[in-house]
């Protein structure tokens, strides 16, 4: 039997034999000290790719982007972000939670708002509203189908943050995996950002951590909301080392599973039943859509779960698939076999 072609994250990538060896070599201390010299070294490797200060390792994206979102709030204050971001939907309520900030939520196509509408959104500045503090983008765009953000775009909103004195913290959990589609720097990004987290543990395929930069000052406050959110590690440089690993190994190869992505999505684009439009399909993440006539997405993704191929719906008549390290183009040619006869035989 053919080996299961798991498509339901990149996050289900399992470090490789060599990124075994790298973090089983690697030197470590005890990092709520400051010891762990593999943690410091990724946090300036981090810090210098994004052309910030300083960066802080972090045990997963969620918290990354909430000790930022807490570095940069007061209870009472409002974020601005899209109603699809994931710190909006699936960090279980956390800035409302940990935080005590209200989200407004602005809308776009694929995951993507422009200035006019952050200015439109932006709470006038008088004591009955909350205050508008921060803008949060999410680059590439999970539920906008891995959509990548047009960098003047994102500039143009930083200007009118910077003119309504709003902070802007960039979710960047696959912003290599935007580098990588566009040739845009990480740093060309990065630098309308007043922080930015980055994630090791998806496409780049290390088992885990996340990291946070900005200035010194802000990450001394998130490096205070991590300990407090019970997220200092001990001996994390295994896991820091894993992470090094990655950003050595991992990155350019990201475009293959682009490349998979796009084929999967044309393949996909002309089977009975199934809506896709595969020029939008860009990086690594593609949705479809279920004709009910061929049932519920549900239905179709244990059908297809039931011959090895897993891909998870995300609504009655979507379903989402991401390619990532552990899925080649071998794998990819036998997920569209067993989708053709999976719709086929309906
Ligand atoms: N995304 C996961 C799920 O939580 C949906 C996935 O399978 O895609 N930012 C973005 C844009 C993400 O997609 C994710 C994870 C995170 C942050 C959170 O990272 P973790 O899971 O490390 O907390």
């Amino acid at each position: 039997m053919n080996a299961i072609v798991d498509l339901r994250s990149d996050t289900v990538t399992r470090p490789t034999p060599a990124m075994r060896e790298a973090m089983a070599r690697a030197e470590v201390g005890d990092d709520v000290f400051g010891d762990d010299p593999t943690v410091n070294r990724l946090q300036e490797r981090v810090a210098d790719l994004l052309g910030k200060e300083a960066a802080i390792f972090m045990p997963s994206g969620t918290m990354a982007n909430q000790t930022a979102i807490r570095a940069h709030t007061e209870p009472g204050d409002e974020i601005i972000a899209h109603p699809d971001s994931h710190i909006y939907n699936y960090e279980s309520g956390a800035p409302f939670a940990l935080s005590g900030c209200s989200i407004r939520l602005v809308d776009g196509p694929r995951g993507m708002f422009d200035a006019p509408d952050v200015r439109a959104a932006v709470r006038p500045g008088d004591p009955h509203y909350p205050r508008s503090r921060l803008i949060c983008i999410e680059n590439t765009h999970n539920r906008g189908g891995g959509s990548i953000w047009p960098i003047d775009r994102i500039a143009r909103i930083h200007a009118v943050a910077r003119e309504l004195g709003l902070r802007m913290h960039l979710d960047g959990a696959r912003l290599m995996n935007a580098c990588v589609a566009t040739g845009h720097k990480p740093v060309e990004y990065a630098r309308y950002f007043d922080t930015v987290s980055t994630c090791f543990s998806k496409g780049l395929g290390a088992p885990v951590g996340s990291a946070v930069a900005g200035t010194k000052e802000l990450i001394a406050r998130v490096h205070r909301f991590r300990k407090m959110f019970g997220g200092g590690m001990r001996q994390a440089g295994i896991l820091a080392a894993a992470a090094l690993y990655a950003l050595d190994h991992h990155v350019e190869r990201l475009a293959e599973d682009h490349a998979n992505a796009k084929r999967l999505a044309m393949a996909l684009a002309e089977m009975p039943g199934v809506r896709i439009d595969p020029s939008q399909v860009v990086t690594n993440i593609l949705y479809f859509d279920v004709d009910p006539s061929f049932g519920t997405a549900r239905d179709l993704s244990q059908r297809l779960r039931a011959e090895g191929v897993w891909m998870n719906a995300t609504g009655p008549q979507r379903i989402r698939a991401v390619t990532h390290l552990d899925v080649d183009a071998a794998a990819i040619d036998r997920a569209i076999g067993v989708l053709r006869r999976v719709l086929a035989g309906r």
